[in-house]
């Protein structure tokens, strides 16, 4: 087994997308040997992981198209990893995500895989550190992870990637004031997209006076419109993101930040291993029964019992 592992691992090293797609079904899917090839994975540090996300429909899917060609034609290799909401439209989005990037769904210098979320805690597929670590074994210079902003999952794409894009819709517009502090955190880059919308130009406005209260006389986040289905303003994402891993990538305290994040959300998931709410629901059903039945009691021991 140990060997098997191994020569997958090389084979992942080496680009073949084949390998890559059966180590990462077998991380996903915790299949046996999992553990033994995430010991083996080399602390490689070639790859940029660029998060992107927002609400669902912002047009993530078209920017990463857009972003995509820009890329290839400069010669990059990238990987895509499109998480998708757990929705009954699930199946939708996947052939939807097929859709918007068909273009490049048998490119040789282009892998993308969908994942469908399994309805974790604030929606963001428990095994996306596990999977993107996977994938930066492979020969890649940019790895997109789309994720539908919605609960915890754009703070958690934040830990995971070297650069976040948060991408928003004119729709958008009149909530930007209240939009969740988190979402002003994590962003590195702002995108308006649609912005052949009416409206646009006003959460443009928004987002730049917003950027500029944030920033306090430090950098500002920059803001940029695009078109994604026209790919209208992508060559100047692509120099933003660029720019932003050229500037802040390379610091000590930001890749010590993401290892920790990364580190602190492994052992959430390792610690709930034994844990599922079917598995939960039978004996809290039972324990209910009593009429001395405390919650924070019954919490308290299965966590004992579980150490
Ligand atoms: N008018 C206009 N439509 C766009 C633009 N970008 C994307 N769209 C359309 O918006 C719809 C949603 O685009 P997607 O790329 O699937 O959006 P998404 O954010 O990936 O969606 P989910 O993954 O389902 O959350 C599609 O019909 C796109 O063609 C744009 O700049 N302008
Ligand atoms: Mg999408």
């Amino acid at each position: 087994m140990q060997d098997k592992i191994t020569q997958l691992l090389a084979e992942i090293q080496a680009g073949s997308f084949r390998a890559l797609a059966r180590g990462i079904t077998m991380a996903e899917n915790d299949l046996p040997g999992y553990e033994s090839l995430l010991f083996q994975l080399k602390n490689t540090d070639t790859a940029r992981v660029v998060g992107i996300t927002g609400p669902p429909g912002a047009g993530k899917s078209t920017l990463v198209n857009a972003l995509l060609h820009h890329w290839i034609n400069t010669g990059k290799k990238i990987a895509v990893i499109a998480v998708d909401p757990s929705s009954p439209f699930n199946y939708g989005a996947l052939l939807g995500d097929r859709i918007r990037m068909a273009d490049f769904y048998n490119h040789p210098s282009v892998y993308i895989r969908s994942l469908a979320t399994r309805g974790a805690l604030g929606g963001l597929h428990a095994k996306i550190i596990e999977i993107t670590d996977v994938v930066k074994q492979g020969p890649f210079d940019y790895i997109l992870v789309e994720t539908v902003g919605v609960g915890q999952s754009e703070v958690e794409i934040a830990g995971l990637a070297d650069c976040t894009i948060v991408a928003l819709v004119p729709e958008a517009g009149d909530e930007v004031q209240t939009l969740k502090a988190g979402i002003m955190e994590i962003a590195n880059i702002f995108v308006v997209n649609k912005a052949d919308r009416d409206n646009a130009d006003t959460l443009y406005r928004n987002l730049r006076i917003l950027a500029h209260e944030r920033a306090d006389g430090e950098e500002e986040t920059p803001v940029i419109k695009t078109i994604a289905t026209q790919k209208d303003g992508v060559a100047e994402l692509a120099d933003a993101i660029e720019n932003y891993l050229k500037t802040h990538n390379s610091l000590p305290e930001k890749k010590l930040q993401l290892l920790t994040e990364k580190c602190w959300q492994l052992i959430q998931h390792q610690k709930m291993k034994g844990y599922s709410k079917a598995k939960l629901l039978p004996g809290l059903k039972e324990a209910i029964q009593s009429p001395d039945f405390n919650l924070y009691q019954y919490t308290s021991k299965l966590v004992e019992n579980n150490a």
